[in-house]
């Protein structure tokens, strides 16, 4: 189905068609816009990116580049294309046709799930809304507003589900999501991550690497859903998705770069003094948001979980390829917890550790993305490597919250903590110079000190294209 940009919301839902829900979208619309403009990326209503829209949302064909007024972006609601015959695969509706409608019964724990993700999307915009002003370059510059406002249509996408599938509930919950805002002491987001600042570049790219990947997985298993406009929403927003954790790793990656080629310069590990970003700063950074993505998954055993995949809703990461019952009535999965003082390795039973199991395969995803950077080490003869921390490390939520370990996985009390905690996690004075390094870098072509240029411009377009254009 082809995206209509004659109508004042694209989508390929044939909005025009319910009149109903489609005057309810427009009325939240300025809502929105007002949102993009107060709390969106600062100072940009009068720049022109090169941005891509969606055109099309089959595989391969849907991107269109062009230079776009951002407060001008065609934000719309695009699903993947309907699978025929699509049914439940996996929990007790296994082998039944997947849900056009809500099932009355499911009711309260879709809604809750479709909230919780969409409000991750305004409030990663939210967090992100000043590093425009110190960019490292027009192609980072380009960069962020493309994964900005493609999760502000990740944003119209869960909206559009409440809207149509949840009545006047689902209206109050999108109005809600305008109304939260990241770090506000009063209304914060929901979930821990999102209420963190993202104040410089390199927690931009630790983020869009670390939470992003979040996103990836969440998605995915949502993608799953029985609810069919769940899983077709989730699978064309998982294709954006890429981006995003592209941006992260190459971002990082081209950090290190810098770094270990000012180390070979200058046969020194103490880069700051020639502007760059040292190795065991960037452990720190990935420290820090590697743990705060964890939390994301919830806790190890989770009662939530196997009730939203018993019911349907939430499947486990490519949840057909899985080879089992895909019900797991009977199986059982392993959970660490913490014994005496020890981490240790637990059984329990499969369906409440569906968090784990995700957290699991994220854990992989991210550790192929570290052995990428220290690829990047190597090659330029340094003998160093990054690490992801252990996952008792720095935790809030789940089995290890109540504890305090090590990177390494080592149980330590308060005291161990309160003296190494400057060493394993971004200390003051590391925030501050890094802080320190940004500074807007807006000619076409050059780059801050700290990093190296990417290895390819955008979409065949050369490095000192003028990604953006003040106006
Ligand atoms: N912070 O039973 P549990 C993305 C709460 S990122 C605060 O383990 P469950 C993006 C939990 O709500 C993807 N609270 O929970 C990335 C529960 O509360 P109640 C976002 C937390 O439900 C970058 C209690 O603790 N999508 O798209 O099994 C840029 C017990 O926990 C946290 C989703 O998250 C936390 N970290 O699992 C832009 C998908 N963790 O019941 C976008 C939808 C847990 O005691 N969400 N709690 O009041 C879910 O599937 C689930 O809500 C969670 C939690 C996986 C998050
Ligand atoms: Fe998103
Ligand atoms: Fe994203």
């Amino acid at each position: 189905m082809s995206i209509d940009y004659q109508e004042t919301i694209p989508n390929n839902v044939n909005l025009g068609e319910d009149r109903r829900l489609q005057r309810a979208l427009e009325k939240w619309q300025p809502g929105y816009l007002d949102w993009w403009r107060d709390s969106g990326p600062e100072q940009s209503s009068e720049m022109d990116v090169y941005l891509r829209t969606a055109i099309s949302v089959e595989a391969g064909g849907w991107a269109n580049y062009s230079h776009v007024r951002m407060p001008d972006y065609r934000w719309g609601i695009f699903l993947a294309p309907p699978e025929a015959d699509r049914k439940i695969n996996f929990g007790m509706h296994k082998g039944e046709p997947a849900w056009q409608e809500v099932p009355g019964e499911y009711r309260a724990e879709l809604r809750r799930l479709i909230v919780t993700q969409g409000d991750t999307e305004p409030a990663s915009v939210e967090q992100q809304r000043r590093l425009g002003l110190t960019c490292p370059s027009l192609y980072d510059l380009r960069n962020l507003f493309q994964v900005n406002v493609e999760e502000g249509r990740h944003l119209w996408a869960m909206v559009y589900l409440l809207h149509a599938y949840f009545g006047r509930d689902g209206r109050e919950e999108a109005e809600e999501m305008l109304a939260r805002h990241s770090g506000d002491p009063d209304k914060p987001r929901i979930l821990g991550a999102f209420n963190e600042p993202t104040p410089e570049w390199l927690s931009f790219f630790m983020f869009t690497f670390f939470t992003d990947r979040d996103g990836k997985y969440q998605l995915a298993a949502l993608a799953e859903s029985g609810l069919d406009p769940l899983s077709r929403t989730c699978r064309f927003m998982l294709t954006e998705e890429a981006h995003h954790m592209f941006v992260g790793e190459t971002g990082v990656d081209r950090i290190v770069k810098r770094t270990v080629e000012l180390m070979r310069e200058h046969k020194t590990d103490d880069v700051r003094k020639f502007g760059a970003i040292d190795l065991p700063t960037l452990q720190k950074y990935i420290n820090f948001h590697y743990s705060i993505s964890l939390d994301l998954f919830g806790q190890e055993i989770s009662t939530n979980a196997a009730n939203y995949f018993t019911m349907g809703l939430k499947g486990r990461y490519r949840e057909t390829e899985i080879d089992d019952d895909h019900t797991l009535t009977e199986d059982a999965y392993e959970v660490p917890e913490i014994r005496e003082g020890a981490i240790v390795a637990a059984q329990a039973p499969a369906l409440t550790a569906i968090n784990e199991r995700l957290r699991n395969d994220y854990v992989e995803d991210c550790q192929r993305g570290v052995d990428k950077w220290n690829r990047t080490i190597r090659q330029a003869g340094v003998d160093f490597e990054l690490k992801l921390p252990h996952r008792a490390f720095h935790r809030e939520i789940g089995a290890f919250s109540g504890a305090h370990a090590s990177p390494e996985g080592r149980i330590v009390d308060e005291g161990d903590w309160n003296s190494n905690e400057g060493l394993w996690l971004p200390s003051i004075e590391d925030k501050a110079y890094v802080d320190s390094l940004m500074g807007a870098v807006t000619t076409p072509g050059k780059f801050a000190n700290w990093i190296a240029p990417p290895g390819k411009g955008v979409y065949g377009q050369p490095l000192d294209f003028d990604y953006v254009r003040f106006n």
